[in-house]
């Protein structure tokens, strides 16, 4: 087991990752900027290193910065959190040169998976089911009216260095297609230096619907269930639940012994999560995610299974703590994210906190860097806290979501809270009726 661990994040996954290795018994050091010295985490540290000023450029994604601090204290290995360096995978390899150890996948799985055309060619070979679409990129308007015909309008143009909603366009006939191809390819190559495109049928009511997989490197993997998280609003994630409300019991087993297979085979180490898109009853993979997502707790609630810890032991070489018939389903958790925005027009609120107070009672579990006189700092994303409940079933679980949502006080900004406390009195929330679009036209209404 690991001596000691550097957190190489901020905020409320910082406090997350640290509180794991406490439980661990793993002394731990976080590296922070000149903006989050007042953090929790830095407070809870048992070292801590500054390594430079707010941008996060200059310190949460400042590689040498961050391997110098591990030199410095000692550490053996790092975990990421999610976002900054979580899926970089030259971090992951400069790491490895230098005997420390990553707390994720290796820098190669990192790679394929960055590459969204790898990505989905990797997953097709493993048996998953993806999108149709092209093989691989599209250069030609002819080419890509040949796959377009073949597939079906609408399609939808995505860029292989994209992801997560950046860099897409869609195309509803054949007229529209030229424009489309053309400017995917030159927003691609302006945002991420590489114009590669690929099409796909554009699916046009699915939902979001992703399964947590974890692999221990030496061929073994295992799925804890899928999450589903359709309502976002600009590709953020605003309320996650597990299990999906879509769901039956069969679909759940079926996809997940498919993720937990290719796993296996694709020989991946630690937590990965398989996106897919669910529409009258198929699944469709549309990404790979490396690293631990921020909704993680809603499957911890209903596994039972710290997935921090998971993580920690997989990459000492510890293996997993759990055989796949070891990970029961039990009741239905949900995570809403509460963001220092405006909750009508999302426009970021920092400033300082003068009053928080959260929510306890069974089932309820707040994670969150912040306290009474706390200041938000303006130079990161607003997520300022995580609430979430599981229940027996859905039904007590938003019985006690709404009781919390009422408990929760966060005074001397704006908050995501009162968006929640409308959507938990919704008919379409409470009957779990809802698609990738709903919360986008819901804020339109402006009911
Ligand atoms: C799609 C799609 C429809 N059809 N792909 C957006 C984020 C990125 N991960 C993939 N995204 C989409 N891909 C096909 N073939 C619709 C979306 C999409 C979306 C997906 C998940 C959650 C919210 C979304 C909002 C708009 C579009």
């Amino acid at each position: 087991m690991f001596q000691k661990i550097l957190i190489a994040n901020r905020g409320e996954i910082a406090l997350r990752v640290l509180r794991a290795c406490k439980e661990l018994g793993i002394q731990t050091v976080v590296v922070h900027s000149t903006a989050d010295s007042d953090a929790m985490h830095v407070r809870l540290a048992d070292e801590s290193v500054c390594i430079g000023p707010p941008p996060s450029r200059e310190s949460y994604l400042n590689i040498h910065q961050i391997v110098a601090a591990c030199e410095i204290t000692g550490a053996d290995a790092v975990h990421p959190g999610y976002g900054f360096l979580s899926e970089n995978a030259k971090f992951a390899d400069i790491l490895a040169a230098h005997n420390i150890t990553f707390i994720g996948p290796s820098g190669d799985h990192i790679r394929i998976m960055g590459d969204k055309i790898e990505a989905k060619r990797t997953a097709k070979r493993l048996g998953i089911p993806v999108v149709p679409g092209s093989d691989g990129a599209i250069n030609e308007d002819k080419e890509a009216k040949r796959v377009a015909a073949e597939i079906g309008y609408p399609v939808i143009i995505k860029a292989s260095a994209g992801g997560g909603g950046r860099g897409m366009k869609v195309a509803h006939t054949e007229a529209d297609l030229e424009v489309a191809l053309q400017t995917a390819k030159s927003e691609a190559g302006a945002a991420f230096g590489d114009d590669a495109v690929y099409i796909e049928k554009y699916l046009q009511k699915p939902r979001h619907i992703e399964v947590q997989v974890f692999g221990d490197g030496a061929g073994r993997g295992v799925h804890f269930g899928e999450r589903d998280c359709s309502l976002q609003r600009r590709h953020q994630k605003v309320w996650e639940e597990a299990n999906s409300p879509a769901l039956n019991a069969e679909e759940r087993s079926r996809i997940g012994d498919i993720c937990a297979k290719a796993i296996a085979d694709l020989g991946y180490s630690g937590a990965g999560t398989i996106e897919f898109l669910y529409e009258n009853g198929e699944f469709y993979f549309i990404e790979m995610n490396t690293r631990l997502q921020v909704e993680h707790p809603v499957t911890e609630a209903i596994t039972g299974i710290d997935l921090v810890h998971e993580q920690i032991r997989v990459a000492s070489g510890g293996g997993l703590s759990v055989r796949q018939e070891d990970i029961k389903f039990n009741g239905h958790a949900i995570e809403c994210r509460i963001n220092a925005e405006d909750p009508r027009t999302f426009t970021p609120s920092p400033g300082t906190i003068t009053h928080f107070h959260t929510p306890g009672g069974l089932g309820i579990r707040v994670d969150s860097g912040v306290y009474s006189g706390y200041k938000i700092p303006p130079y990161y994303d607003s997520l300022i806290g995580k609430l979430i409940v599981h229940g027996r079933n859905r039904v007590e679980c938003m019985m006690r979501l709404r009781r919390a949502l009422d408990e929760f006080v966060v005074d001397g900004i704006k908050t995501t809270l009162p968006l929640f406390r409308d959507l938990v009195g919704n008919p379409d929330i409470a009957n779990g009726d809802y698609d990738i679009h709903w919360l986008e036209k819901y804020l339109a209404k402006g009911e």
